[in-house]
């Protein structure tokens, strides 16, 4: 049965470098994928978001003279863990994994294009300010509920399921599929950061 229409399901960053083998693999990442097509045939609405970072980012330790990938650095929107170069804009790392069901969304969002400010979020850069336009799309096409899934829990999941719940959507998320990163705690203060913001668990 489909599910109603007011309900859309978010696929983030569900890309070759966050999966086994990537530049910036989450441990399992291609595990939670056939779940995921399972799960596109109950939603009328699917977006899917895509990591996209043109060559020399900010958020690359390679940008940044002396610093290595996982050290921090402050930024002039706050605090900024370096990453290894990774989802690079057209490159077979930013690719969707092969195994992932594209066809089904009607959106493809893509993020952290600006070269100067990362974007963990789908809906604003980390500037916490810039919208990426996601918001509009979703609410001019009547959704008031979001489903979230895909990589990773604790960076891109938890800042859009969060902002999400800011802008007054209906939030959830299906932790099985999702998988971590989880560095310094960061998993655990990602479901503390969603459960304080009315996010609701799935699994
Ligand atoms: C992500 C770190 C850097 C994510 C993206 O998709 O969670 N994490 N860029
Ligand atoms: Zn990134």
């Amino acid at each position: 049965m489909k599910s109603v229409s007011h309900q859309a399901l978010i696929i983030i960053d569900l890309q070759n470098d966050f999966c086994p083998g990537g530049a910036l693999a989450v441990p399992n990442g291609d595990a939670i994928i056939s779940r995921i097509n399972q799960m596109q045939q109950s939603f009328d609405h699917i977006v899917l978001t895509q990591d996209w970072h043109p060559a020399g980012h900010k958020s690359f330790a390679s940008s940044h003279q002396g610093k290595t990938a996982y050290e921090h650095v402050t930024m002039p929107y706050g605090d900024q863990i370096l990453w290894p170069d990774h989802c690079v804009q057209g490159s077979e790392g930013a690719a969707f994994h092969n195994d992932l069901e594209t066809d089904c969304a009607s959106m493809i969002l893509r993020k952290g294009t600006n070269p100067a400010i990362d974007s963990y979020s789908a809906f604003f850069e980390n500037d916490h300010h810039t919208p990426t336009g996601l918001e509009g799309y979703l609410r001019e096409r009547g959704v008031v509920a979001l489903m979230m899934v895909g990589l990773a829990t604790d960076f891109c999941v938890r800042y859009s399921a969060v902002d999400a719940a800011k802008l007054g959507f209906d939030v959830s998320v299906d932790l099985a599929a999702c998988r971590a990163i989880d560095m310094e705690g960061s998993l655990a203060a990602a479901l503390q950061d969603m459960r304080d913001h009315g996010v609701q668990f799935f699994d």
